[in-house]
């Protein structure tokens, strides 16, 4: 146990916002784009704008609104939330179908991956505490092959989720730092098998500036039930992949629109928990 096991947690916008700007800014990223495709994409983005603006008249105070907004966004560290629940659903869309893939289908990473977690065996079970444990558990297992179905053994499978209050560890305070978060190793033939907790439907922060966007416009912060994931091998495509639950809450209108049907999974209750089974198939690198 540790000194943080049973804290009250009451985490904000403001914390998860901020931490996530922390740790996206920590990797500073840069791009090769040439002047010419910038000029390209600079020019049809102010003119989407421009179109926008003048669709809707906006006004001067819609105008003052907006720059308010984008201020506050800053402030509250929510640009990574904002971005990954409304716009990364496209690009992933779009780096998806620049290949030929036929292996499992992709999904959004969103704000809250962390690389490094630790190493479980095949057949483990995730860092949890007692609260997490007292919750339904979650089978979750499977087979990682390549396209002709031959297992791969030594795989990694990058496992995070948030808790039954819908909180990420290092993203909220007062949970252990990697708490429902870690890498299983497939066995010789590809296996894994992990416990974990079944994972509730999930309300993105939204007592900030993301939050108030939704609200400006009568929608709804809400995620389905999910298990994020990346899976690697050497030599293969690297997937960053989400799954969801069959049946389950905001499966069909996710916020974040990230649900592909291909995603689903379909539980199956026993006794000790619900189980699922999944096949990850990876792509050559190319
Ligand atoms: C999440 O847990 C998430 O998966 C996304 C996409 C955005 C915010 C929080
Ligand atoms: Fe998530």
């Amino acid at each position: 146990m540790t000194s943080v096991e049973n804290q009250t947690v009451d985490p904000t916008a403001h914390d998860s916002g901020n931490k996530a700007t922390e740790k996206f800014k920590a990797n500073r990223v840069s791009s090769d784009t040439s002047k010419e495709r910038a000029n390209a994409i600079y020019t049809d983005l102010l003119a989407a704008i421009a179109e926008v603006a003048h669709k809707h008249e906006i006004t001067y105070e819609e105008y003052a609104v907006l720059k308010q907004w984008m201020i506050d966004v800053g402030e509250y560290g929510e640009w990574p939330l904002w971005l990954d629940v409304f716009v990364e659903h496209e690009i992933e869309e779009i780096n998806y179908n620049r290949h030929d893939y036929t292996g499992t289908k992709g999904s959004i990473e969103g704000p809250y991956y962390v690389e490094n977690s630790p190493k479980l065996p095949w057949d483990g079970e995730m860092p949890m505490r007692d609260k997490d444990k007292a919750c339904t558990p979650l089978i979750f297992e499977g087979q990682v092959t390549d396209l002709d179905g031959n297992g791969l053994g030594g795989a990694e499978i990058e496992l995070w989720h948030a808790d039954e209050d819908g909180f990420y560890s290092q993203f909220a305070p007062g949970i252990p730092e990697w708490n429902l978060r870690g890498t299983i190793v497939t066995d010789e033939e590809g296996r894994y098998k992990i416990k974990t907790l079944q994972p509730a439907p999930y309300q993105i922060p939204h007592d900030g500036p993301t939050g108030w966007f939704i609200e400006s416009y009568g929608g709804h912060p809400w995620r389905p039930a999910h298990l994020h994931l990346r899976v690697s091998h050497p030599g293969y495509r690297t997937i960053t992949t989400q799954l969801y639950f069959e049946g389950g809450d905001y499966v069909e209108n996710d916020v974040a629109t990230a649900v592909k049907p291909e995603l689903v999974l379909h539980p199956e209750a026993t006794g000790d928990g619900n189980h699922v089974h999944y096949p990850f198939v990876l792509d050559k690198e190319n």
